[in-house]
């Protein structure tokens, strides 16, 4: 490493070294163009302060950082984007379950080995059969981020994958994903969330479909086995805790603040296979778990053991201490807890009201002293098809009203008090939103310090809201200012398919580290690898060829603006492992490894390290080039594989 590139140095420190100042105009005009997506392009000064007035302090001036890190879900993009608030610009995307170009993520080693070591032995013999190592995709729903004591301990985030029935992790310090786990037993994990007390602690999953277990081929015509599945994962080890069979099957989830109770809807208690069947019922449920019951029960072994998971029976006729059935009107949606502790909300949406439960009366029903239906203390009307509540941390929750295109505002306390049969009108307004919202959440509001500043509307539809793009539309994610009494519409953020939910985090709480630590888990395995070829990772350059195994080693270290070697030669047929090390220890100085013809592309962070496999079987010279910008001298990052015939 050369004197400059010390820590410290910025990127545009070492952009400067060695060359005049004009080359750097291209990162300059790079960095103003990042600036812009997602945020609206203003024109001129005085387009921007109108525009902050209306905005109502939504507008963060170029140069100014945001408040809030919001984080999306990807949807059928299967990745999870990072935005900043109020400005809605998109901070980055964290490749999860899909395939990423520019990160290699899915190409290297290192991902494949993350994307691949959850899966049940019975997924990965059936990918083999494919050809792959991995699912390509996934369908992403619920981000969460992990708790300590109710609170945001800004330590990882999970996600769903409802296609392939996984959840994965990511951590915050680095933003990438580290763990990827399948759920045995189950079958599309939908809704997810976290134990917030004392931490996280479980990562609560729903499986959405029922399925024969095992589902081997037996019982396939005959629905009434299914079964349905709620599983608790630790969030520390990503194995599996256990699992509970229900009946119905299950939605959303969430959980209390006290670490005692999950909570789950149901909007097929008919146990149906069809659109009719399954809204045939006037009524449906949610399911109340009891951790501390299920977690004795799991101790003492009193339960059965299916594909190595600790299964119990929550079903109903099973009258087990485990779960509780409360009747909900037809098809509900999300169960939303609140940030005061107290209540959780479940959202109709084939009716129009909301169910306000508290926790309280659960300690109750579970103590055997009051029935089911009491746990409900309020049943507001709210609008048509209401899915989502949120809240501000002063008491009011935010309805997103699918049918009505509308978020509603409304009042927890005057909602109980109407119940019991006060004339009040707990409705504070209804904000036209546009068009058919599904998610909204609001700023910290699934912890208990939500601050009631910002609420987002992950509407479905544009319609006539954008340019016409063609036949896909985009979404919209519409910002809303609740700090006053009255809701107002700030801004119009188009995105592309489907965010489904999304949080918003105090910055306070984000704390990622600028360079990777050359010693981080991530590597651990190129730093064995490394040991076994008698060389440093980071420090030696060397070719090694087994002649018997036809397997070569590549170790490359880059500095900006080199590759520590410029050419190496194997033979055709070799299986060629490329090993990368970032030595550079300045920040946002990434580099790449992109060599053309051979479906190898990723992206080295500084410090960091990492590989990809190929088989050699071009005779020819093949260029390999740095693909990220990190040099003014870039360009001229490259060597040349020598495939020998
Ligand atoms: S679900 Cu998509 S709008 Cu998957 Cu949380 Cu309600
Ligand atoms: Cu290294 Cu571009
Ligand atoms: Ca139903």
């Amino acid at each position: 490493m050369s004197e400059e590139c010390k820590l410290g140095m910025t990127r545009r420190d070492l952009l400067g070294t060695g060359i005049k100042v004009a080359a750097v105009g291209g990162l300059a005009g790079m960095t103003g163009r990042a600036a812009v997506v997602g945020g609206g392009a203003l024109a001129g000064a005085a387009a921007l302060s109108q525009s902050a007035e209306a905005a109502g302090g939504a507008d963060v001036p170029p140069g100014q950082l945001d408040e809030y890190y919001g984080f999306w879900s990807g949807g059928q993009s299967g990745e999870v984007r990072v935005l900043g608030l109020p400005s809605m610009r998109e901070l980055t995307r964290i490749p999860v379950f899909n395939r990423e170009s520019a990160t290699g993520w899915g190409l290297t080693n290192e991902s494949k080995k993350i994307l691949s070591e959850g899966l049940t032995p019975e997924t990965k013999a059936f990918l083999k059969k494919q050809g792959m190592v991995t699912y390509d995709h996934g369908d992403s729903h619920h981000p969460r981020m992990s708790y300590t004591d109710g609170a945001y301990d800004g330590r990882y985030l999970y996600i769903n994958d409802k296609s392939n029935t996984r959840i994965a992790r990511i951590r915050i310090d680095i933003m990438k994903t580290d763990k990827v786990l399948e759920i045995p037993n189950a079958h599309a994990i939908h809704g997810l969330r976290l134990q917030r007390y004392p931490k996280t602690g479980y990562v609560f999953c729903n499986s959405e479909m029922r399925i024969p277990l095992p589902n081997d081929g037996r019982d396939m015509k005959d629905p009434k086995k299914y079964v349905g599945i709620f599983s608790a994962v630790d969030g520390e080890t990503m194995k599996m805790a256990w699992q509970v069979k229900i009946s119905g099957n299950l939605d959303n989830c969430d959980a209390d603040y006290q670490g005692k109770y999950a909570i789950s809807t149901c909007y097929n208690s008919e146990e149906g296979v069809t659109t009719a069947e399954m809204t045939a019922a006037p009524a449906d449920h949610v399911v109340i778990f009891n951790i501390k019951a299920i977690e004795e029960a799991v101790k003492a072994g009193k339960v059965e053991t299916i594909a190595g998971v600790p299964v119990v029976d929550g079903r109903k006729e099973a009258k087990s201490q485990f779960t509780r059935y409360i009747p909900i009107a037809s098809n509900p949606h999300d169960a939303n807890a609140a940030p005061d502790g107290k209540h959780v909300i479940v959202s109709g949406k084939l009716s129009p009201t909301v169910y306000v439960i508290a926790w309280e009366k659960v300690d109750e029903l579970f103590a055997g002293k009051i029935a089911e239906k009491e746990v409900i203390i309020a049943n507001p009307e709210i609008g048509l098809g209401p899915l989502h509540t949120t809240f501000d941390g002063r008491g009011n929750a935010y309805t997103s009203v699918f049918l009505d295109s509308q978020i509603v505002k409304w009042n927890i306390e005057d909602a109980i008090k109407q119940a019991k049969g006060e004339k009040v009108n707990p409705i504070r307004q209804k904000l036209d939103v546009h068009y058919q919202v599904g998610h909204t959440n609001a700023s910290m509001a699934e912890t208990k310090e939500a601050d009631g500043k910002w609420l987002v509307a992950l509407c479905k539809f544009s319609k006539d809201r954008f340019l016409n793009v063609g036949p896909l539309k985009p979404e919209n994610d519409q910002l809303i200012d609740i700090s006053g009494d009255e809701m107002k519409l700030v801004h119009d953020g188009p995105t592309f398919p489907e965010p489904h939910d999304a949080i918003i985090v105090h910055k306070s709480k984000v704390n990622p580290i600028e360079i990777y630590k050359p010693n981080d888990p991530m590597f651990a395995d190129l730093h064995a690898l490394a040991k076994k070829d008698g060389i440093t990772l980071g420090k030696d350059s060397k070719v090694i060829r087994d002649e018997k195994t036809k397997q070569v080693r590549v170790y490359l270290v880059t500095h900006a603006p080199t590759f520590s070697l410029t050419e190496f030669s194997v033979k055709q047929g070799d299986e060629v492992t490329i090993i990368v090390t970032n030595a550079d220890e300045v920040v946002d100085l990434t580099h790449g490894l992109t060599v053309v013809g051979h479906n190898v592309c990723f992206e080295v962070g500084p410090q960091a390290s990492a590989s990809a496999t190929f088989k050699a079987d071009r005779p020819g010279v093949w260029y390999y080039y740095c693909q990220w910008f990190c040099h003014a001298l870039h360009m001229e990052m490259q060597g040349r594989m020598f495939v020998e015939a």
